[in-house]
């Protein structure tokens, strides 16, 4: 049975691969599960039948037979222990991978969230310079923090897991930026996660969609 999500079907980063659905492709493609994709429109996203599979009426969601999954974390986490490859086997290793995988989405994420939503939101706003500061300042802490517990390893627990899918996608949302940048073992991961073949196709895949429904130069 082919597991189906559902993504923007015009995402406004015009392709560029920073919706969620491109952290569950790279999870599939990694394990070798093909997928077919549903896209919706804004206004289908918030419509019953979509909000019946993600409460909140949002992108991405899994479903496979009787199955309906939202949450990049618990969807990633379902495939990695579903298919082989991307939770070890070993019972610490694979809490670790665990506690990684909730590091990426409650330690790291939302301080990037932060940032974009008060650039997006409090632009102009008396209070907006002070909370962007110490929304900077704190992601400047856990971008040291993560530096330092990868150390010199390739990936998060030594051996490619589920945890750098996500901890990669969080990245990406900085890459480019100074606060990535400065920290060079962590430049160094995010693009290690970016040369996998796996997630070159799942950037690929959903490229290719933005383009062939709204052009290429759109
Ligand atoms: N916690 C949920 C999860 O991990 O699954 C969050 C899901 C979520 O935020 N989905 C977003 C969504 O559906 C898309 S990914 N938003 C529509 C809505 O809430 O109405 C967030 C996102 C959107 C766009 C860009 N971009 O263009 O760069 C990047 C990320």
């Amino acid at each position: 049975m082919i597991p189906i999500l559902t993504a923007f079907d015009a995402s406004p980063d015009r392709g560029r691969g920073l919706a969620r659905d491109t952290r569950v492709r790279w999870a599939l493609e990694e394990v070798g599960q093909p997928y077919e994709v549903r896209y919706l429109s804004f206004a289908e996203l918030k419509e019953p039948a979509h909000r019946a599979l993600q409460p909140f009426g949002q992108i991405p969601t899994y479903e496979k037979g009787d199955l309906a999954l939202w949450e990049t974390g618990a969807i990633v986490l379902h495939i990695a222990e579903t298919h082989a490859g991307l939770m070890p086997k070993d019972r610490n290793a694979r809490a670790q991978t665990i506690a990684w995988m909730f590091a990426a989405l409650s330690s790291v994420e939302p301080w990037i969230l932060e940032i974009e939503s008060t650039h997006f939101h409090d632009r102009g706003q008396a209070w907006g310079a002070d909370r962007l500061a110490q929304a900077e300042n704190r992601l400047r802490v856990r971008l040291d923090d993560l530096d330092r517990a990868l150390g010199g390893k390739n990936w998060l627990i030594g051996e490619f897991t589920a945890a750098d899918i996500l901890m990669c996608s969080v990245l990406l949302r900085v890459k480019g930026e100074p606060v990535l940048d400065e920290r060079p073992r962590l430049a160094a991961y995010l693009a290690r996660g970016e040369a996998r073949p796996a997630y070159q196709r799942s950037f690929a895949a959903q490229l290719e969609h933005y383009q062939r429904r709204h052009g290429a130069g759109s």
